[in-house]
């Protein structure tokens, strides 16, 4: 394990202090890209995580990467495993009832996306970081940001019973949207845009095959359902159910009984039931935080921004914050250049922006409002007839769920 620099226990309260150029808080997607790419470019870099390994790596999240990701991944020559066992898919369906529009992504634009999951990203990112001298301090307790509206922040927490200090030239908040960084804004400085979904995905992950070659989005009279996958062997599957619904309420006979029913007839006779080896309830929020920097503390991923997950942007929202704020902290430490940080926020979120508004427009399409009433329902009905009739609507569907350009 590298040494870290100037780490000296402080005599008079059994602290330990440590430094390094920046101090990431949170080990998900973000903080670990962001983490290899500093190291990548020899900056030193510290990860803070107040979870276990083993939790982080529990957690079942997103399946879908942009380019972007796959890019980043490349790039830091982590991408074996992806290449050999991810599924590059060339388009996916929306499902009206009977009706199945296909959006060829590789048709309206050349490109696919990559099926492999998030844990699988995370996985790989995290046993390449000690022989790659990226520091994760794992189980970091009581995290807490100081100064940073100066040019010499720290950050404080308690491992393994002892106060520690990290002194930092920047702090980058990777800590998710209920981290302390976001907190760490003066309230008169920060705005959030906020809208709360009336429902959540029930999401479950079982060891059968795929009930269909690429993935299905579909809008049924009893509410949204995706299928998705993580393999040839292992299925993803969500569907939307009311805020007030609990996963106990939910056996997995229950569950399969009504994607059967919602995903209509391409999978009605091709879905295989399984037993659910995770199953969980996530509720749907669009979020922005603005700006994504104060001071020496810059925001990342989920600390700056939720996306409801039909589109399949978080995951890659995150990626393309840090390839921007990695390139900005680079010029920095290389060239003592300033401008890519001055510019960060602003750069970053005008391609969150992007990905909130087809987040959410493919979220309104393809969901049941409890308020939207017959005229909504038109609505939805009259958007999905122009898209299966258009290629400009399609394409302009394709470009948005491979990934707009950095
Ligand atoms: P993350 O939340 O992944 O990581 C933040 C890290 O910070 C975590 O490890 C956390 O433990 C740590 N942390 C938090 N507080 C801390 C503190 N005080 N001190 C130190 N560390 C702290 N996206 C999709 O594209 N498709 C999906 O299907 C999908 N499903 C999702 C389901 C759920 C339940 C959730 C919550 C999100 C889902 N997402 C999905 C979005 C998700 O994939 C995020 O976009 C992605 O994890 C973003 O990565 P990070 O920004 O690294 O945040
Ligand atoms: C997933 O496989 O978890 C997944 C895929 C596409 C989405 C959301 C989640 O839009």
């Amino acid at each position: 394990m590298r040494k870290l620099k100037c780490c000296r226990r402080n005599p008079r309260r059994k602290e330990v202090n440590m430094k390094t150029d920046v101090a990431i808080i949170g080990a998900g997607p973000a903080g670990l890209m962001l983490g290899h790419l500093l190291r990548q470019a020899g900056i030193e870099a510290v990860i803070l995580e107040h979870r276990s390994a083993d939790y982080v790596l529990s957690r079942i999240r997103a399946g879908i990467l942009e380019r972007v990701t796959v890019d980043l991944m490349k790039e830091l020559g982590l991408d074996d495993r992806m290449n050999r066992e991810g599924l590059p898919h060339d388009g996916f369906y929306l499902a009206d009832g009977e009706r199945m529009i296909h959006i060829d992504m590789k048709e309206l634009t050349g490109q696919s996306v990559m099926v492999y999951g998030q844990t699988e990203i995370t996985q790989d990112l995290m046993e390449a970081a000690a022989p790659r001298g990226l520091e994760i301090i794992y189980s970091a307790e009581e995290v807490a940001l100081h100064d940073v509206d100066s040019d010499t922040p720290h950050v404080t927490f308690r491992k393994d019973g002892a106060e520690q200090r990290l002194d930092a030239r920047f702090i980058a908040g990777c800590d998710g949207f209920h981290g302390p960084s976001r907190q760490a804004f003066p309230a008169s400085v920060g705005k959030a845009f906020e809208k709360i979904y009336p429902f959540g995905w029930l999401g479950i992950l079982a060891d059968v095959p795929p009930c269909n070659d690429e993935l299905i989005y579909a809008n049924h009279e009893r509410g949204f359902a995706l299928a998705s996958m993580r393999s040839k062997t292992r299925s993803r599957y969500y569907i939307q159910v009311p805020l007030s619904e609990r996963v106990e309420d939910w056996p997995d006979d229950q569950i399969w009984d009504e994607l059967a029913t919602r995903l209509g007839p391409a999978c009605t006779e091709n879905i295989t039931r399984g037993p659910s080896i995770e199953k969980s309830i996530a509720p749907l929020r669009s979020f922005v935080f603005e700006p994504l920097r104060h001071g020496s503390l810059f925001l990342a991923g989920d600390a700056a921004h939720v996306v409801p997950p039909t589109g399949a942007k978080g995951l890659n929202l995150a990626s393309s914050d840090v390839a921007y704020l990695s390139k900005a902290f680079i010029r920095y430490f290389k060239k003592k250049e300033e401008a890519g940080l001055d510019t960060y926020s602003s750069t970053a979120l005008a391609r969150i922006w992007k990905a909130e508004r087809f987040s959410w427009s493919l979220t309104t399409l393809m969901h049941r409002f409890p308020d939207a009433g017959a005229f909504g329902r038109r609505m939805q009905v009259a958007e999905l007839d122009y898209i299966a009739a258009s290629r400009a609507a399609q394409t302009s569907i394709a470009e948005n769920y491979i990934g707009l350009p950095l």
